[in-house]
């Protein structure tokens, strides 16, 4: 127990009430001891399947051991958010208009205003709540997808989830639609059973990658990663991998999709209200014609400023490509004079696969 402070339960009952109140769709505890595939991370790293997300090999000791980022660690609180939409009251989940131009896909964690952003003030003050209650002398420290944290494979030692063989966390209670995030502290509280794998025989993730980035279960190729190429990856896409990247322009959802266990996934309170349905189908003309001030009044605040105009526009070119519709010849062709490289280089690839080949099966209007 923390000088003064609650015993261990009650602080932790005190705390999951809390996390309720705020909005977070589960909250669990674990110890700080190092994660279980630590060494997975290591191998991944070793044989370069985190492609070039150098930031992600920084400081791997830091993963491996949490009191090298917070000094006298002793629990760790991790929480989901679920961004889950009813299909029923899910106007993106409808299909364009037969004859309207080519829309975009955009992932649905992206469909919001950036979630590191929606979700500081509710961490922030659990994280104050925490270290009020627990009278702790150093304060605790809250992570979402922003520091040197293996999220998943603690999560699932706190029991909010099992690692999927898509490598996301799957949740009993909310499907695979839902995100994470910590709070590292030195408060000892008590740590909760950890979750196992549930995938049994299943392997319809697998499957449904359309670019084989899971060549294994529990094993992502980010060089082949549909997520990887259209969001972290800065330069040309490889052009045999173009095709099957169909019209997403952001991300991708579809191991996420095809998992069963979604049939228990449920709408959470942190994210639902602030839904952008304009992010959901994006017009694909409309998005090739923004210029850099236009681009970043239109995704301010947004997860899609993360690629920038640049890395967007050569997806929509792509995606342009794939679809096949001529009407948006002469916006790739004002694109090939794009005073940026990539563009150009993308919206002629574009052209000549309009040019030479019928659609993509399978990628319409
Ligand atoms: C880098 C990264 C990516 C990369 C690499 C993805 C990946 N699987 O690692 C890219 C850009 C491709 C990506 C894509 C996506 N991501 Co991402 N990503 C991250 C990030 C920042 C780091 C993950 C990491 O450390 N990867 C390192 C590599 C080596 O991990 P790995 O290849 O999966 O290897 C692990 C497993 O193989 C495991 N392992 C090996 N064998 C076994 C066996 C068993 C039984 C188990 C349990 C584990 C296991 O050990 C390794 C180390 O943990 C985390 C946030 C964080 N800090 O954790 C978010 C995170 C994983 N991403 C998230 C999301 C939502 C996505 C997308 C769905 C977004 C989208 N719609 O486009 C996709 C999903 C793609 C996919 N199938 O994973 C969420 C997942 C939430 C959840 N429910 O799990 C996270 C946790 C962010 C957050 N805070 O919410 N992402
Ligand atoms: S996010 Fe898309 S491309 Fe990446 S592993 Fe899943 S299905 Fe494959
Ligand atoms: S689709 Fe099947 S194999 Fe893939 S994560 Fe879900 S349950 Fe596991």
């Amino acid at each position: 127990m923390s000088p003064g402070g609650m015993a261990k339960a009650e602080l932790k009952a005190a705390l999951v009430r809390r996390a309720t109140e705020l909005g977070f769709d589960a909250c669990r505890v674990t110890t700080a001891e190092p994660p279980a595939s630590a060494p997975d991370f290591e191998r991944a790293l070793a044989e370069g399947r985190h492609a070039e997300m150098a930031w992600l090999a920084k400081a791997p000791e830091k993963r491996a051991d949490l009191s090298r980022v917070l000094p006298g660690i002793r629990s760790v609180v991790t929480v989901a958010i679920s961004y889950h939409r009813d299909p029923h009251h899910d106007p993106s989940a409808q299909t364009a208009a037969p004859g309207s131009t080519p829309r975009g896909i955009v992932a649905r964690y992206a469909q919001h205003p950036d979630y590191h952003d929606l979700l500081k003030e509710p961490l922030r003050a659990l994280t104050e709540f925490l270290d009020t209650e627990a009278r702790v002398t150093q304060r605790s420290l809250w992570y979402v997808d922003t520091g040197p944290i293996l999220e998943r494979d603690l999560a699932q030692r706190a029991g909010i989830g099992f690692v999927g063989k898509h490598t996301n966390l799957i949740s009993r209670t909310l499907g695979n639609w839902f995100l994470l995030a910590e709070i590292l502290t030195t408060a000892e509280l008590e740590p909760d059973a950890p979750e196992h794998n549930r995938c049994g025989s299943c392997t319809r993730c697998l499957s449904a990658c359309p670019t084989g980035a899971l060549p294994a279960p529990f094993t992502l190729d980010a060089r082949r990663c549909i997520s990887y190429l259209t969001i972290e990856h800065r330069g040309s896409i490889p052009e045999d991998l173009r095709p099957a990247i169909g019209t997403r322009i952001f991300g991708c959802d579809d191991c996420l999709a095809a998992c069963p266990w979604n049939r228990f996934a449920r709408a959470g309170a942190l994210l639902r209200e602030h839904h952008r349905a304009d992010l959901a189908q994006p017009d694909l003309l409309e998005l090739l014609s923004l210029d850099e001030a236009a681009f970043k009044s239109r995704f301010a605040g947004t997860s899609l400023l993360r690629t920038k105009r640049r890395g967007l526009l050569r997806n929509v070119c792509i995606a342009l490509g794939n679809v096949g519709d001529r009407r948006a010849i002469p916006a790739l062709t004002r694109a090939t004079q794009d005073p940026e490289p990539l563009i150009a280089e993308h919206a002629a690839w574009a052209l000549a696969r309009i040019g030479s080949a019928s659609p993509t099966p399978g990628v319409g209007l």
